[in-house]
């Protein structure tokens, strides 16, 4: 089953097909519809704006065995349902330490301290009068994926990938902020603090901190969501969401990391000899087939859009394959538009399905070279005790009813 090969002409003409079958007058062309032969809500009906109620099924959703408590947990993207690249702010996933701090901005303070020639405290004002910048980029929490170690385990792409949100965010550069403190000779590191109870912290090495981090106080246009931090939060492009502070208060230079929790006990991983990989901070390229998925399965046979998402934290995605045979043949997919440096990249396969089972993957490359790598590659160095990085390829069994599964091949 050639991906690409027939042209848009093909499709048209099934199309066409399909149309000049109908025997009797289709009612939704020859009546009128409630909605057309009255009037509509007016505007303001809501003051701000929801999608349609047919689109209800489309929300964060969070998996019961993973919620031993809603302050200390994870809601998934729904992946599967939404098109494009940019996660609109209501669907973003969440994952909170010790639940969604509601911050007063006013009462907000940013605290830089330690190996500066000038401790500052800024108010969300001061920071509102620096340079800004917009940029685009995806956040991958560490964890994503890391229930499937040991076996496929969760049905949709929702759950297995679904840690996961790309965001236009508006702030200043963090640099910025650094200089104006002035860093004093020896400082290496950088620790970032938030404001909620779960005070989490991070260390992160200089160089990083001055390269492309943002102090961000916006998100697609508006006012970051209490959920992603409102109302100031640290971005740290292409590295694990977990340094990507939320109502970030505290940045403190020194020449040292401070080992805290979240970078020994936890975001640590555990290698088959017994010995720990730490600061693992880049997460590597990575792609997920979005549609088809097991909570988006295949309508019918015919033309038919193979779909998904690309991404990489060393650069920009340069291909992406899609394997219809559990990896045995690949073709390269249609990657949309221009894609850009650690952001997520949409990529397409238009393809005639005729109904036969499918083991369906995809594989990304990146600008550096790399390339994503399969699960069982991935376990033959890393062992299956780890939670965190996993980005090994993903297969989803495509049965002939249209039904599809999360399964893996060896
Ligand atoms: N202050 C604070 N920052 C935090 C967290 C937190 O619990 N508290 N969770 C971290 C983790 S583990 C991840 S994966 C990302 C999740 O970001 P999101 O909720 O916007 O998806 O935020 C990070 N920043
Ligand atoms: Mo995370």
């Amino acid at each position: 089953m050639p991906l690409n090969r027939r042209g848009l002409g093909a499709a048209l003409a099934a199309l066409t097909a399909t149309a000049a079958k109908a025997q009797t007058p289709d009612p939704a062309i020859i009546k009128p519809q409630d909605w057309a032969t009255s009037l509509g809500d007016g505007v303001v009906t809501n003051p701000y704006g929801i999608p349609s109620k047919y689109e209800s099924a489309v929300i964060r959703r969070d998996v019961a065995w993973l919620t031993a408590a809603k302050q200390s947990s994870v809601s998934f993207t729904p992946l599967h349902a939404l098109e494009g690249t940019i996660t609109p702010n209501g669907l973003c996933f969440e994952r909170h330490h010790g639940g969604i701090a509601d911050i007063d901005p006013a009462q907000h303070r940013l605290m830089i301290h330690g190996m500066v020639e000038k401790p500052l405290v800024l108010t969300l004002q001061d920071l509102k009068r620096l340079p800004r910048i917009n940029r685009v980029y995806f956040l991958e929490c560490a964890a994503n994926s890391g229930m499937e170690w040991r076996g496929a385990q969760l049905n949709g792409c929702q759950y297995t990938h679904g840690m996961l949100h790309n965001v236009e965010y508006t702030g200043v550069k963090l640099s910025t902020v650094l200089e104006a403190a002035g860093i004093r000779p020896g400082a290496k590191w950088l620790m970032a603090e938030g404001a909620d109870a779960a005070s989490l912290n991070r260390s992160i090495p200089l160089p990083k901190a001055l390269d492309d981090c943002m102090l961000a106080f916006a998100m697609n246009g508006e006012a970051l969501r209490p959920e992603q931090g409102y109302p100031l939060r640290l971005v740290v492009p292409g590295w694990q969401g977990n340094m990507w502070v939320k109502w970030l208060r505290r940045l403190k230079l020194d020449d040292a990391p401070w080992m805290s929790r979240e970078e020994t006990s936890k975001y640590t991983d555990l290698l088959p000899d017994g010995r720990s990989r730490r600061f693992t901070w880049v997460m590597d390229a990575k792609s997920v087939i979005t549609s088809p998925s097991p909570q988006a399965p295949l309508a019918g046979r015919g033309r038919t859009i193979i779909s998904g998402l690309a991404w990489s934290g060393r650069g920009a995605i340069t291909r992406v394959d899609i394997s219809l045979d559990g990896g045995r043949n690949w073709q390269a997919a249609r990657l949309d538009g221009t894609t850009s440096k650690l952001a997520l990249a949409r990529f397409y396969a238009e393809t005639d399905w005729t109904g036969q089972e499918l083991l369906l993957q995809s594989r990304a490359h990146d600008d550096t070279g790399y390339t994503q790598p399969t699960k069982d590659a991935l376990r033959k160095i890393r062992g299956v005790n780890s939670i965190y990085h996993n980005n090994g390829i993903q297969t989803w069994l495509v049965r002939p009813t249209g039904e599809v599964e999360n399964v893996e091949v060896s």
